[in-house]
This record gives C-alpha cells, sequence and structure tokens, in this order.
C-alpha cells in the first residue's frame, strides 16, 4: 500500500454514492441537445463524458480540480518553485492539494518499483526494444513498450485469473499505473537511446530523485554522476533543463477528457483492456499530426522562419513573412486553438521560463523569434480575419525550449509529451473503475437516417 492509495481509498465510499444517486435518481436528465452539424463534425462540443480531474475554459484555460495553473503554481509543492508533475498526481486522483511529504511519497513509490525491477525495463520490454530498428519512429516505440510492459499487468493477471470482482477492479488498476508512469523514465531513455546512440544507455535512474530529474537522466541531460551529459551544459543550464522538464511534464498532464489521447484512453479502458494497453491506445492518438505533433511543427517553422529573417528585430520583415504563409492557405502554427479564447495559460508559463532566464537564452535566435512572433501574430492573425482565437497555444513555445538546451530530434518531442499525458487518462481510469463505468457504446447513424432526420424536423 502506499499513502497515495490510502488517501483514495477514503475517497472511495462518497464517490460512489454520489454517482449511484446520479445514477439512480437523475438519469432522464437531458444536458445536451446533440445536432447533425456535431455527429459530422468530431462530435465538437457535445457534452457526454465523465471526467473529474480537468476542465477546459475558454477564457481561463485548463483547470486542474477546478485550479488554474497560476493557483497549482502557487500551492502545488515542488523545486525551485515549479511544481512536482508528482504532486499534480495526487491533486487529479484525491483533488486535494499534497504537502510535499505526500508528493514525495509518490517519488518514492517510483523508485521503489524501479528498484524492484533493478532499475531496468522487465527483460522482455527491454529485448523487444534492443531490436526495434533503431529508425523506428519514437511513438512507435513509445507504444511497442507500452503494450509490452502489459506482459506483467496485475489487472490483467487477476481479472484472467477470476481473483477480483468489480468492486476492486480499481486496485489492481492503481498498481499498474503507477508502474507504467514508474517505467516510463526507463522507457523513454531507451527510445532516445535507440534514437542517437545506437541503443547505448545516455544515462541511468537515481533512486534518491524525483521522476522528472529521472527522465532527464536517462536523455543523458543531467550531471556526469547520473548521465553523459550529452551537450556539455554547465551545472545552472543542467538544473534549468531538468526543471523545464518539470514545468512541462507538469501543465501537459491532461486537457479534459474529449481530447484524442485521453478519449481513447478511457473508451479502449472501458473494455476492461489493462492500463499498459490502454494508454498505448492513447498514445497511437497522440502520434497524430492533428493531436500531439504540433510542438514539432513550431520548432520546424521558427528554424525555417529564422533562416529567411536573419535579424529577430525586423519586424516588417518578419510580418510579410507571416502574411507570406497566411497567403498560401496555410497555418501559423502554435497560434489558435479549438477551445481556448485567450492566450494559452501554459504558453504563459513557457514563456516566463524564458523571461526569468534572460541570460540564457539572448543569444538564442530562435527562442527570441518565438518571443517576438507572441507580440506579432495575433494581431496579423486579427487582421487576417479567419480565426476565432488568434493567440499562441502551448506548442508555440515547448519545443524551441527543449531544442534550446539540446534535445533536437524533432520526432522525439511528442514521446516527451506522451510521458506527461500518462498523468491525466490513467488518474481518470482508476477513477472509471471506481465508479464502475460500463464498456462505452455510442449510437451510430447511417448518412441515410441522418437525412431523413433532417427533412422529418
Ligand atoms: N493560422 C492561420 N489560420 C488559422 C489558424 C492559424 N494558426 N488557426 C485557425 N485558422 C483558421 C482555420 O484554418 C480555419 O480556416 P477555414 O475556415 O479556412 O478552415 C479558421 O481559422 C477557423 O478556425 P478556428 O475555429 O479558429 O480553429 P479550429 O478549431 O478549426 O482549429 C487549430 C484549431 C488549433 C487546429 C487551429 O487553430 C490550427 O490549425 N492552429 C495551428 C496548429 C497548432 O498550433 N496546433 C496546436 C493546437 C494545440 C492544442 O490543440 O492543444
Amino acid at each position: 500500500s502506499s499513502a497515495l492509495k490510502d488517501t483514495l481509498r477514503e475517497l472511495i465510499p462518497l464517490q460512489r454514492s454520489r454517482l449511484k444517486d446520479l445514477k439512480t435518481n437523475h438519469s432522464n436528465v437531458k444536458i445536451d441537445n446533440i445536432t447533425v452539424g456535431s455527429i459530422i463534425g468530431g462530435m465538437r462540443g457535445n457534452q457526454s463524458m465523465l471526467w473529474d480531474g480537468t476542465t477546459l475554459s475558454p477564457n481561463e484555460g485548463i483547470k486542474f480540480k477546478g485550479m488554474t495553473i497560476k493557483q497549482c503554481q502557487d500551492s502545488l509543492p515542488g523545486i525551485d518553485g515549479i511544481f512536482l508533475p508528482e504532486s499534480m498526481i495526487w491533486l487529479l486522483l484525491t483533488g486535494k492539494i499534497p504537502t510535499m511529504q505526500e508528493t514525495k511519497s509518490i517519488t518514492n513509490l517510483f523508485n521503489e518499483i524501479l528498484k524492484s525491477q533493478n532499475n531496468c525495463l522487465p527483460i522482455e520490454v527491454d529485448s523487444i526494444m534492443n531490436n526495434l530498428p533503431k529508425d523506428l519512429h519514437p511513438m512507435t516505440q513509445l507504444s511497442i513498450g507500452l503494450e509490452c510492459l502489459s506482459n506483467n499487468s496485475s489487472f490483467a493477471n487477476l481479472y484472467k485469473d477470476g481473483k477480483i470482482g468489480k468492486n476492486d477492479y480499481w486496485d489492481s488498476t492503481f498498481d499498474d499505473s503507477m508502474v507504467l508512469i514508474a517505467n516510463l523514465p526507463l522507457l523513454i531513455g531507451k527510445i532516445y537511446s535507440n534514437l542517437i546512440n545506437n541503443g547505448k544507455s545516455l544515462g541511468s535512474i537515481n533512486n534518491s530523485m524525483d521522476w522528472s530529474y529521472n527522465i532527464c537522466s536517462m536523455l543523458g541531460m543531467t550531471s556526469t554522476k547520473d548521465s553523459i551529459n550529452k551537450n556539455n551544459l554547465n551545472d545552472k543550464q543542467l538544473i534549468d533543463f531538468n526543471n523545464l522538464m518539470r514545468l512541462y511534464l507538469g501543465i501537459h498532464v491532461d486537457h479534459e477528457g474529449g481530447n484524442v489521447s485521453a478519449h481513447t484512453t478511457h473508451l479502449v479502458g472501458s473494455t476492461l483492456a489493462d492500463p499498459f494497453l490502454s494508454y498505448a491506445s492513447g498514445i497511437n492518438g497522440l502520434a497524430g499530426p492533428l493531436h500531439g505533433l504540433a510542438a514539432q511543427e513550431v520548432v520546424r517553422f521558427l528554424i525555417n522562419l529564422e533562416k529567411n529573417v536573419n535579424d529577430v528585430n525586423d519586424n516588417k520583415l518578419i510580418e510579410s513573412q507571416i502574411w507570406e504563409i497566411l497567403n498560401s492557405n496555410k497555418v501559423i502554427p502554435g497560434y489558435g486553438h479549438a477551445v481556448l479564447r485567450k492566450p494559452d495559460p501554459r504558453f504563459n508559463v513557457m514563456l516566463e521560463f524564458v523571461e526569468n532566464r534572460q541570460q540564457e537564452f539572448q543569444d538564442d535566435p530562435h527562442v527570441q523569434l518565438m518571443q517576438k512572433l507572441s507580440t506579432l501574430v495575433p494581431s496579423i492573425l486579427l487582421k487576417h480575419g479567419k480565426c476565432n482565437n488568434p493567440y499562441p497555444n502551448v506548442d508555440a513555445a515547448s519545443g524551441i525550449l527543449f531544442y534550446h538546451y539540446g534535445i533536437q530530434e524533432l520526432l522525439f518531442f511528442t514521446v516527451i509529451f506522451g510521458c506527461s499525458r500518462s498523468i491525466g487518462p490513467l488518474v481518470q481510469l482508476i477513477w472509471d473503475r471506481i465508479y464502475g463505468l460500463p464498456i462505452e457504446r455510442p449510437k451510430s447513424l447511417d448518412l441515410k437516417t441522418l437525412e431523413k432526420l433532417t427533412t422529418s424536423r
């Protein structure tokens, strides 16, 4: 058992009775109208899922258990003023702000899991990862690695042996989810070393350090004690990179339930597939260009733009380049959002990270350009008059900051995103099983029926 699981266990009776009350007494209450437009428009806006961890507000952005990012920054425990992703796990799962000690209990839980594996991936997973073609897409590698981890799923084994009843499904789902998250530093380290080092390890796990540190270490981005410090960063840069990782991992954990990776994890999980298979499915969705790949598009865009403009103070030239893109009917990557109608607060905290380290970034033309664009592009997009939100989203900044510190393999960015995004959907999967939600099975309609419905109304 763990402090987190014990706290969770106490919450279960009340939450189950709240759900039961809704089911028994209010099942027929109508809360939304489904239109033909939404059915053929990606179900946009349909209010049709239960998702407890986060909600997305068009003006305030993402809220974690009702708290804005700023409120999370002010109240969640962390290091150097940046909250630890572990504290977000506690918050999303229990709805309570953890103490530093409770936050550390999750770090310890991960390290106990890793120690029990000798700080290595399970042997069969390691062997499969070692034998993948080194140029296999990093997201494909992540998906394969997660699926292989399912070999040791407690949930799947207990279920197969008929040893658990419905009321207990959550318990081994919790255990598997923690094993999955704990293994991510090893898994993404393996993928990165396949990508850049012919599979040779770039670093090792330090069992006294937090989850994000160990991710950095396995990417070869900590002091030489734990990793090769592959880019020869100085101590301040290494600390800053570790903090960037904590920040990035902390703010990408969840974005409501309807986005593809979250929804897919929930959908596949509703079949009682184990957490590894469920989240691997979410990862396959995250690998799509319309979902998780935007950050790499932004970096490509900034690199090309910088080649053309040379001087980041040449506003006229930058503006004309932006217009050229728009006039050729392309989008400006990193700007706009399906739901948000204000600058993405996640972008703002990334920008703050840069502003607090001017000396580090003052000679980086790409980061300078990223900052400059955030002041120039919104007014251009407003003049252009098409998009509903002319402001930067989180992807406008994140990739170029990793690039600055030497993570320059663009295909790899989404893998780091996939580490962070494990948290929200897996927390929800645990709750899905606490609530005993049924298999998801919406009704589909054929085109003829849709047409018939429109003429009869
Ligand atoms: N540059 C130029 N045109 C844009 C634009 C941008 N950054 N964002 C939106 N538009 C255009 C759309 O293409 C659309 O044009 P059409 O009517 O010709 O199809 C019009 O403005 C209206 O779009 P919208 O309602 O404002 O935005 P959507 O909900 O359709 O799309 C998004 C949202 C994010 C896909 C879109 O803004 C976009 O393509 N942005 C650039 C890519 C990007 O940054 N993606 C990261 C998203 C981050 C996230 O989802 O978390």
